[in-house]
């Protein structure tokens, strides 16, 4: 096991990391189609979450179960899983600053843990952010991701800067999440993209990164317990080589 753990931040993070055994972070982006309701979507989050406890670091929330339950509701799940999971708001801040920090003083309210923002908006560095713990988007896993990946190093240096917590680096990235490494040693590496999006479960920690992000592979699976738990194994496997 890496000697530093305990002093590795967020702390909040990595403490549940260590204590699981886990660095998978479920994006939960459900939502009400024609046929469910905001409470069955609400029920369902809450069955999810109850049945990954022991295996999820983390919790990722964005606009897709944000617009179907509504703040109230997120709040409620939020306080109902507070122990559990690191909390992550992701809503890819990229305002000018006194907006973001009026959004991040509301996450913060509402019990998050930590927010997702872009770097290139230029503003990070201004905030006075200190009630939650902030990640930069570095590198997107999508291909027409290409923007972000020519600003690479202007990105990289805006994430230092700005002194965010850590970064997202796309599971599909490999060299990018190799040079982010090697760049911020320090800074907790965030990926998504896997399984659907094509990188393989435990790569993204192979190349660097610290924790995966996967929404899909389990929220749409028909064993999402099974799922996670094939997925949480494969990182073991990698983190114990
Ligand atoms: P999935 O595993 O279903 O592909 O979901 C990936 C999740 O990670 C989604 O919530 C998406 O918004 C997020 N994400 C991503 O896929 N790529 C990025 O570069 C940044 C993200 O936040």
């Amino acid at each position: 096991m890496d000697p530093d753990f305990r002093e590795k931040a967020p702390a909040k993070l990595w403490g549940l990391a260590e204590e699981k055994h886990s660095r998978l972070i479920l994006a939960l982006d459900l939502y009400s189609n024609n046929s469910t309701q905001p409470q069955e979507v609400m029920n369902r989050s809450i069955s999810l979450l109850e049945s990954l406890k022991d295996l999820l670091a983390g919790v990722k929330i964005g606009l897709p179960l944000s617009l179907t339950l509504g703040f109230e509701r997120i709040a409620e799940l939020l306080d109902t899983f507070k122990q559990d999971f690191y909390m992550i708001a992701d809503f890819k801040l990229s305002d000018i600053p006194d907006i973001n920090q009026i959004a991040l003083n509301f996450f913060s309210k509402l019990g998050f843990d930590a927010a997702i923002a872009h770097l290139f908006q230029g503003g990070l560095r201004n905030l006075r952010r200190r009630s939650i713990d902030l990640f930069g988007v570095v590198v997107m896993s999508h291909p027409d991701s290409r923007l972000l990946q020519e600003n690479f190093q202007r990105l990289i240096e805006e994430a230092s800067i700005a002194d965010v917590d850590g970064v997202v680096v796309g599971a599909t990235k490999e060299s990018f999440i190799r040079a982010a490494r090697k760049a911020l040693p320090e800074k907790t590496i965030l990926s998504p993209g896997v399984v659907v999006q094509g990188a393989r479960p435990g790569s993204a920690l192979e190349y660097g990164g610290d924790f995966e992000i996967v929404g899909r592979a389990i929220t749409r699976s028909p064993d999402p317990l099974s799922s996670a738990r094939k997925i949480v194994e494969a990182e073991r496997d990698v983190l114990s080589r």
